[in-house]
């Protein structure tokens, strides 16, 4: 089946895990700390100006959305980790939440983690401890190395060169759509539908 990106529609918008989708479909999960541009790659991923809100203010969403890609899987968008000044209360639920989705696997689904990190930034302490996570655990991710357009090139590929180290990492810019085919094409192997 070719599946096409720009057919995605949010389906669920989940306060707690028993909202899930209790369906076999492959789950896509996002990955990343506040402001790392998640929202901005979803929209680019599916061709969508504003599918996923795009946030000036960091750190609000706790809720996990789960968008319908083609009736082929589930593009999942949990919310984002390591706001400093994020009050206790929301810490806990966001942790509560990402920790449930993230363990929970009883209907079988595959998932796949799309690990962002912000090419400039690199990999902060919070990135750090989801990557042990994932390699502990053995869950299957990728990296997309966010922001790509703020750095020139050598910064860039000094920047690529630190992140790869902790995995399979694709350059992204949502302003230049530099590495959404990359991207999409790195799902579809894993979810393994035909490309686009
Ligand atoms: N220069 C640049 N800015 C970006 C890019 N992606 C996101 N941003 C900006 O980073 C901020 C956070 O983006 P958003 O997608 O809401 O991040 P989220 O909190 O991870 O969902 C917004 O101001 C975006 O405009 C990008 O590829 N390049
Ligand atoms: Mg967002």
């Amino acid at each position: 089946m070719k599946v096409d990106f720009r057919n995605t529609e949010i389906r669920i918008t989940a306060g707690s895990a028993a909202q899930f989708p209790a369906d076999d479909r492959p789950q896509i999960i996002l990955s990343g700390r506040s402001n790392v541009g998640k929202s901005s790659l979803i929209n680019t991923l599916t061709e969508r100006k504003s599918l996923a809100r795009v946030s000036s203010s960091p750190g609000k969403t706790v809720t996990v959305n789960f968008y319908d890609v083609d009736g082929a899987f589930w593009l999942v968008d949990p919310p984002g980790y390591g706001f400093a000044k994020r009050p206790g209360v929301q810490q806990m639920l966001f942790s509560q939440l990402t920790d449930s989705f993230l363990t929970r696997g009883a209907n079988g689904s595959k998932r796949l983690v799309l690990q962002l990190i912000d090419a400039k930034v690199g990999i902060t302490d919070n990135d750090g401890i989801m990557l042990d996570w994932l390699r502990q655990t053995g869950t299957p991710f990728f990296i997309a190395a966010t922001k790509s357009d703020k750095l020139n090139k050598t910064a860039l590929a000094s920047a690529m060169n630190n992140i790869s180290a902790a995995g399979k990492t694709i350059p992204f810019s949502a302003l230049t759509k530099t590495g959404k085919e990359e991207i999409r094409h790195e799902i579809l192997s894993f979810t393994g539908d035909a490309r686009c």
